[in-house]
Parts: structure tokens; C-alpha cells; sequence
């Protein structure tokens, strides 16, 4: 059989086996090399049963992405799983690594499905602000129940083969050769004269499927915001409940038609593709070698520190932590331990599980005992004299070849590797707090940082399971630098006659979970005081404008949530943020003070001067080469700060308004309120020549 299908014979069993790589997608020329594969199948009467397969590193990773929004091409996947569901002769599906999207859809069309102990499945259409659109929301909950189908289409999780077979999606795990073990179930059903069994043709479980379905719509009206698909897999889900699947299908082929057209899946398949773009270094090839990675050592176990070493623990890596005092230690353990319950209280993992993570932990107060450690991350106080003094010490005593990582979020890498004898090995990895929850790990090269460096922290990023992205060194790197100009835009306005709650609103409504001054009382408004207080007598150059107005707040005692007070007030132990007159007065007395005339802002201003100075400054951080790509920039604020996944990152969400109204609008601004805003070289070279970031190149 030529072309992505292959064919073969084996006795009475033909193997239909997918060879597409990397991930086996279904796009046309597989679509067409199946179809041509069953009809063979069906025409050879010697044939009694037909397996399909995987070859490379999985089953299938789905419709091809890449062909979304182009002129749909005949078979349609779902033709072709109706076609494989209608076969005479029964179909067993051999699943190793990912099934997932059609590729869990074109299983869920076999008659039975069998995997080796690497098979996991999904339905991860809505991570691409999609719906499964080959039968996914009527044949799943057919198999394994409305609720166990919900939480899989809605959460977008894979699901291993251990969780599949308890699920009733796998018919069986095969130890060894999975295709050889296939054959043998395929004789099986043969010798056993088993025929097909159809999906469709089972019946849904309608036992208080109703009441999850209205505890899903509740679920998803929070967590899903604003977002489209949702919603439409919950409809097409409670359809199955009364239609066919045939019917179903055409329900699902109507909402995937809708979605597949709108800006918030394209802005969600915009961010799949930059994860993987991201892992493209300029300077590194993609082949380099790999820095082997088995012990890891985390200095510090305050909030920061205990988050990065449960990133580590909780994806199987054994951590030594290193604290100065064996208080600081126990405190800082016991509650990483308190965490972990709280997730085993919440569902999210078992004792077991929580259990394990705490045993992968190893306590210290000597640096001697990370001698063996392949890398170590310092997440020790914002300071470059005492992270100069750490990697000054980890140079002592770390073997050579160990990764010496420091998690500052703004201070200079290069400056930081130069306390040491080996800056080619110095890297920085920036995590978000919470570093257990936050999956971005802004990855920082310095000068001197060797490009296996580069590609392990990489590597090593995607294995504790977060999204890395490499960039240069500047102040604030990539995400906080732009954060700052954002805050200062928002403070601004709050002298200029703006309140709190009116921003916060503007920027809630935008997508973002929460506006900044919520953000800053539920991190802790005296972080902040103590940073601006240092770096006003470290770095007299400061240009990081804050109104005193944020000062004035702490030094009235009001450190936000963890008093009960910041920006806003807080009900006894509440977290709901009320405004508080105190403030209003405050603001208004400084901008007094400033001899400004408060006016009235609107909405729309606040939204421009915010999320359009994020674009401006993104533009001049990719003239300056410390991000690669706009993508990489949208990934930071996506998965550092909560930036809207329906509009893409704001590089994306400035091609999406259009570079040339941004460009005209930062103009308009940076006439009426200075030079914060004047807008970047690259901004108007683009918008003057009618392109767009999505074709930018860097010329770094
Ligand atoms: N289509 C096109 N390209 C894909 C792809 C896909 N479905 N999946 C991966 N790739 C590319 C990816 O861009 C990268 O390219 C390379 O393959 C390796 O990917 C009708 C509508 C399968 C678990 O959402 O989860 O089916 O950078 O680095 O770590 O209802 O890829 O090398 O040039 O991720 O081994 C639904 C998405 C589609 C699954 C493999 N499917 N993929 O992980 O490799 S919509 C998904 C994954 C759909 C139906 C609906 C993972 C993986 P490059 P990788 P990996």
C-alpha cells in the first residue's frame, strides 16, 4: 500500500497501519489511504477481521490542525469512521501513545479497542477552542457515560490506559508487541465468532445525566469565560440524549463549523502551534545534544522555591532542597505537604500520589550535598549581592556539566553568571507563583549560556509539564517588563481620574481573571513596596514609573487580601474585593498633590493605554531581539499572567484589531499623554507596510 496507509496480511487479519509522521494526522492523503484500506479489507473474503494501527511515536494525534479553515476535502474523517463503524467484519483498534481528537474518534468508530500500557486518549478540541467534530459527543458518552465524557471533553486532559480500561474505552492492555498482541485478540473474536459491536448502536446512560449536564453548564459559565466551545460541546452532549448519532453528528458538524471560523480558535491554534514553535532556538540546533537531568536541587523553600521543587516532585523528579536553617526547611516542607493535601482534598490527585511527591523531597542545610545535582534553581531574596554570593558557593561545589539556574524575575543573568567560573552553564528559569500551578517557565539566556543549556532547561520545561519560553536578558526579561509598562499605564490613569474598580473592571472584562490593583492585594501589596524601595536606592536609573499612590497604601499598613485591606476592603477573612472610599479619597488627594485635574476616563481609553502599551512594548522587544518570535511573547502573557486564551496573546490580539489601528491609536495617545507611549519603530514599520506580527521575522 503506498502513500501514509500501510497495509499487510496476517491469516485471516488485515493490518491497516497509519504512517504519517510525527503523529499519524488525519489529514487527506490518510483519510484517503484508509478509505482505499477497507475497501480492500472488505473485498478480500479470506479477511475476517481488521486491525488498525499506529506506526511512529503514537496512535494518532488527530484531524490534521493544519487543514482547519481550508475547503474541506471528501472522506471527511467523520464519513470515514462511519464507513470503518458500518463494516461487516469487526474492527479492532491497536492504540500506543496518543488517541486523541479524530484520533480517539476514529477508535471510539472501531468495534474494539485494545492498547499497550503507553495509550492515552482525549478529546482535547476545546484546548483549540473547538468541539470533537467526527462524533466524539455522541459515540464517547454512548461508551463510557455522560459524566466521565463531560469531564474529558471539557477539561481537554489525556487519559491513560490503566483509567481507560476502568473507563470501558479499552477492551484490554496487551503486554508486549501491541500489534502482535492485537492480531492474537483479533483471532480471538474470530475463533469466538464475535462480530461487530457499534458504538452507536449502545445506549447512553440517562440515569441523572441531566443534573450533571446543568452542574456542567454552572461549572463551565466560571471557569470558561467568555469562551464559545465550551458551551457548544455541553449541547451536543445533552443532544446525544435524544437524537441518533447520526443525528448528533450533524449538530456537531454545525457548532464545529461556527467555531472553526471564529477568532477564538484560531487565536487557541495559534498558542498550540507557538508551544511547539517556542522549542525552535535560534543559535541551537535541533538535534543538540541533551544535558542529562535526574537530580535536581532547588535553593530557598519559601513560596517560590516550594513551588518550583513541587513542580519537579509532582512530575517524578527526585529534589534536594537547601535552606538556610532546619526551620526554614521543615516550615517550607510542611507546606509544600499542606499544599499536596489540598489538591488530594479537591480530587485532583490521590493520597497516594501526594504521598509520593512528598518522598521524591530531600531537606538540607549544606551545600555539599549538591555535589551530585544536575541543575539547581535558586529562588533565593531579590537581591544581587546574595544570588552572587549563592552561585559564588554552588560554583565551589556542583560537579561540572550541573545547570546553575537562578529564578530572578528582572536582575541581570549575565551579571549573576560572572560570579562564577562557568557562565556558559548559567541559566535563568523564571517561574510564576504559584510555581506549582503556573505553567510558564520563562527561560533566560545569558550571554554565555551554551546552547545545550538552551535546549535542556527547554527540554526540561516540557517535562515537569510547563510551557517554556527562551529569552534574552533585559530589565523584567520578556513578561514583567511588559507588566510594568502595563502598570504604569494603570496608575497613571487612576491619577489622571480613573478608580480602581473602573480599571480592574475594564481589564476583567477584556478576559483577564482579575485587573491589576485585585492582582496586586491577592499577591501582596508589600512585595511590591519592597522591590520599588530597592530598586529606588539600588537603580537611581529606575525607569519604572509607580504612583506614590501605591507607597502611600502600604505605608497606611493595607497589604492587601493577606490584611484584609489594600486597594480594596475585604469582609473578615473574605477575598471579595469591595471598593473602599479611603482609597478614592487617597487617589484624589494625590492627584491634588500633583496639581492634576482629575477628569472622567473612559473605558475604552483605559483598555487602549493597558492592553495597546503591552503590544508597543512587545513590538520593541522583538527589535531588540529578546524575544525570538510574537508568539513566544503571547505565550509568556497567556500562561504568566492569565492574558484571554479567546484572543491569543496580545501580539496575536494586535493582528486580530489590526496592527494598523494599534499604530494609529498609540499615536493618538502618545500625543495626548507623552512619550511612555510613542509607538515602536517596529509597530509602525509594519503597520505602514500593511503586514502584520504574523510575518514578522526576526532579523537577529
Ligand atoms: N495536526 C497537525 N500537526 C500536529 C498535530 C495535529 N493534530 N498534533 C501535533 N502536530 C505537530 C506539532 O505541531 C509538531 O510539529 C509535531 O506534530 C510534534 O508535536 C475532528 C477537530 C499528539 C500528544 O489537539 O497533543 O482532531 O513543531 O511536539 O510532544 O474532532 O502533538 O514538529 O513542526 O506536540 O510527541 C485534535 C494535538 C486536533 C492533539 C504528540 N488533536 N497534539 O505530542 O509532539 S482537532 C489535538 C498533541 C481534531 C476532530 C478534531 C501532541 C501529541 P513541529 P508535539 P509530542
Amino acid at each position: 500500500m503506498t502513500g501514509p496507509v500501510d497495509y499487510e496480511i496476517h491469516g485471516a487479519v488485515a493490518l491497516i497501519a497509519l504512517n504519517n509522521p510525527p503523529v499519524n494526522a488525519l489529514g487527506i492523503a490518510v483519510r484517503e489511504g484508509i478509505a482505499a484500506a477497507i475497501d480492500k479489507a472488505e473485498a478480500d473474503d479470506n479477511v475476517k477481521c481488521i486491525v488498525l494501527a499506529g506506526r511512529n511515536r503514537c496512535f494518532c494525534g488527530g484531524a490534521d490542525i493544519t487543514e482547519f479553515g481550508k475547503p474541506r476535502k471528501e472522506p471527511s474523517l467523520s464519513v470515514l469512521i462511519n464507513r470503518l463503524e458500518a463494516s461487516e467484519k469487526p474492527v479492532v483498534v491497536a492504540i500506543h501513545g496518543t488517541a486523541v481528537g479524530g484520533g480517539c474518534e476514529i477508535s471510539l468508530g472501531c468495534h474494539y479497542r485494545v492498547g499497550d500500557k503507553t495509550a492515552r486518549f482525549g478529546l482535547p478540541e476545546i484546548n483549540l477552542g473547538l468541539l470533537p467534530g467526527a462524533g466524539g459527543t455522541q459515540r464517547l458518552p454512548r461508551l463510557i457515560g455522560i459524566a466521565p465524557a463531560l469531564d474529558i471533553i471539557l477539561g481537554g486532559e489525556y487519559v491513560d490506559a490503566e483509567k481507560a480500561l476502568e473507563l470501558g474505552f479499552l477492551d484490554a492492555i496487551v503486554p508486549g508487541d501491541l500489534i502482535a498482541g492485537a492480531i492474537d485478540f483479533a483471532n480471538g473474536l474470530i475463533r469466538d465468532g464475535k462480530g461487530p459491536r457499534r458504538t452507536a448502536e449502545m445506549e447512553i446512560e440517562k440515569e441523572g445525566a441531566q443534573a450533571t449536564l446543568d452542574e456542567y453548564k454552572k461549572k463551565i459559565a466560571k471557569r470558561s469565560r467568555g469562551l464559545i466551545a465550551p458551551a457548544r460541546c455541553i449541547e451536543a452532549v445533552e443532544a446525544a440524549m435524544s437524537i441518533s448519532v447520526a443525528e448528533g453528528m450533524k449538530l456537531e458538524r454545525k457548532n464545529f463549523d461556527e467555531l472553526v471560523q471564529s477568532d477564538q480558535s484560531k487565536a487557541q491554534r495559534h498558542l498550540f502551534f507557538a508551544e511547539r514553535q517556542a522549542h525552535k532556538l535560534p543559535g541551537v540546533d535541533k538535534d543538540t545534544e541533551l544535558r542529562k537531568i535526574e537530580q535536581v536541587a532547588v535553593i530557598g523553600c519559601g513560596t517560590m522555591g516550594r513551588g518550583i521543587a513541587m513542580s519537579f516532585a509532582s512530575a517524578g523528579f527526585a529534589v534536594t532542597v537547601l535552606e538556610q536553617s532546619h526551620d526554614a526547611l521543615d516550615n517550607g516542607l510542611a507546606a509544600a505537604k499542606k499544599t499536596y493535601e489540598g489538591s488530594v482534598k479537591r480530587g485532583r490527585i490521590t493520597q497516594e500520589e501526594a504521598d509520593a511527591c512528598m518522598a521524591r523531597f530531600t531537606g538540607t542545610v549544606d551545600y555539599a550535598d549538591l555535589k551530585d545535582a544536575d541543575i539547581v534553581i535558586e529562588a533565593v531574596f531579590e537581591d544581587m549581592t546574595i544570588k552572587k554570593q549563592v552561585f559564588g558557593q554552588l560554583d565551589a561545589v556542583c560537579k561540572p556539566g550541573a545547570i546553575l539556574a537562578t529564578n530572578t524575575s528582572s536582575l541581570d543573568v549575565d551579571e549573576i553568571a560572572n560570579a562564577t567560573s562557568r557562565p556558559a552553564d548559567v541559566v535563568g528559569t523564571h517561574f510564576f507563583s504559584p510555581a506549582n500551578i503556573m505553567k510558564l517557565m520563562e527561560n533566560v539566556r545569558g550571554k554565555a549560556t551554551s546552547p545545550e543549556v538552551q535546549a535542556t532547561v527547554m527540554k526540561l520545561s516540557k517535562d515537569i509539564g510547563k510551557v517554556g519560553v527562551m529569552v534574552g536578558v533585559c530589565d523584567g526579561f520578556v513578561g514583567n517588563r511588559m507588566l510594568y509598562r502595563y502598570r504604569s499605564q494603570a496608575e497613571f490613569l487612576l491619577e489622571e481620574g480613573a478608580l480602581p474598580e473602573q480599571i480592574d473592571k475594564v481589564i476583567y472584562d477584556f478576559g483577564f481573571p482579575m485587573g491589576p490593583f485585585a492582582m496586586g492585594d491577592l499577591a501582596g501589596l508589600d512585595v511590591g513596596y519592597m522591590v520599588r524601595k530597592h530598586r529606588r536606592e539600588n537603580f537611581p536609573t529606575n525607569d519604572r514609573y509607580s504612583s506614590t499612590i501605591a507607597d502611600r497604601i502600604v505605608e497606611m499598613g493595607r497589604h492587601g487580601q493577606k490584611n484584609g485591606m489594600g486597594w480594596y476592603k475585604y469582609a473578615e477573612g473574605g477575598r471579595t474585593p469591595e471598593p473602599d472610599p479611603e482609597i478614592a479619597k487617597l487617589v484624589e488627594s494625590v492627584s491634588a498633590e500633583m496639581g492634576i485635574t482629575r477628569r472622567d476616563v473612559t473605558d475604552r481609553e483605559i483598555m487602549e493605554r493597558c492592553m495597546y502599551t503591552l503590544i508597543n512594548e512587545g513590538a520593541k522587544i522583538l527589535e531588540e531581539g529578546i524575544a525570538t518570535r510574537p508568539s513566544d511573547i503571547d505565550l509568556v502573557w497567556v500562561h504568566g499572567y492569565g492574558y484571554p486564551i479567546g484572543k491569543g496573546g496580545p501580539m496575536f490580539f494586535a493582528d486580530l484589531t489590526g496592527v494598523d489601528k494599534i499604530h494609529e491609536t498609540m499615536k493618538r495617545l502618545h500625543d495626548a499623554h507623552g512619550d511612555l507611549l510613542r509607538p515602536a519603530a517596529l509597530l509602525e514599520e509594519l503597520a505602514m507596510s500593511g503586514k502584520s506580527f504574523a510575518d514578522y521575522q526576526s532579523k537577529k
